[in-house]
């Protein structure tokens, strides 16, 4: 039986929420065999990232190079990188490989409880190695205030933004405007100069954490299958709901209780 293959180049979560660990349950979840990158290693719990080791450039790229010489990988997705010679190295994996694939860039800089995840000097490298072969970028708000050096906070800012963002790296943009608030989750895809709209009811105050992982991953699983654009990120922004619709819940010793995405829940 053959299964469409995708690659994440991510960091790993220790609490499995998000990272590496979210993108292949979501990778499974959606009938598609994941290949993981790991970029580095996070030590963190929801809200609390304690400490992060990246790993090294060589070890990054003999990561991606035995996978691409040995699996159809179909599509591929990035999640944390760490710092920018791990951004630069990635670009040149994936150019050095010659074959055009469709490439999800989820720009993560800092964790969903604001903790930073990205040095600080690795924006530049994003803007000037990787993001020139993406097919799809997906910042959340933050993220695309720090690119553009601008707040956004109102739907008529992030219109603004996203076109910022398609015309200045030329490339399809899916700007999440889960922070934004209100009764709906809305989402813009920038794509040709126009502008598709994706919501879902917000579910207020509950687990968040690997969200932006998930959904991205699940765009990437779309791609890799075959799907257009507009239908992955649609059946993406289902499935991602459905993860925290039917998230799971702990007591803790440490905290009142402990929250993580449901990736199972949902198979179709
Ligand atoms: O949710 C962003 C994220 C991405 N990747 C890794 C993470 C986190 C959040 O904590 O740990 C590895």
């Amino acid at each position: 039986m053959e299964a469409p293959v995708a690659l994440t180049i991510a960091g790993s979560d220790s609490s499995a929420g998000a990272g590496i660990q979210a993108d292949l349950k979501t990778f499974d979840a959606l009938g598609v065999y994941g290949l993981t990158a790991v970029t580095c290693v996070v030590a963190e719990v929801p809200g609390k990232v304690s400490r992060i080791e990246p790993v090294s450039v060589e070890m990054v790229r003999k990561q991606i190079d035995v996978l691409f010489k040995n699996f159809p990988v179909a599509a591929i997705k990035t999640g944390l990188l760490c710092s920018s010679a791990i951004i630069s190295t990635t670009a040149r994996a994936i150019i050095e490989l010659g074959r055009k694939i469709p490439l999800v860039v989820d720009p993560v800089i800092t964790a969903t409880g604001g903790d930073l995840l990205l040095q600080s000097d690795a924006i530049d490298a994003y803007k000037t190695d990787l993001f020139p072969l993406a097919t799809l970028i997906t910042p959340n708000l933050d993220e695309a205030g720090q690119l553009l050096g601008e707040n956004i906070q109102s739907l008529e800012s992030m219109k603004r933004a996203g076109q910022k963002l398609e015309r200045e790296f030329n490339t399809a943009i899916l700007l999440k405007g889960g922070h934004l608030s209100g009764e709906q989750a809305i989402d813009l895809l920038f794509n040709s100069g126009k502008i598709v709209e994706f919501s879902a009811p917000f579910l207020r105050d509950i687990a968040t954490h690997g969200t932006g992982c998930t959904y991205s991953a699940a765009i990437t699983a779309a791609l890799a299958a075959g799907m257009k654009l507009e239908d992955s990120i649609a059946r993406a922004k289902k499935f991602t709901t459905d993860c925290i619709t039917n998230r799971l819940r702990w007591e803790s010793s440490s905290r009142p209780n402990i929250d993580a995405l449901n990736h199972s829940a949902d198979k179709t």
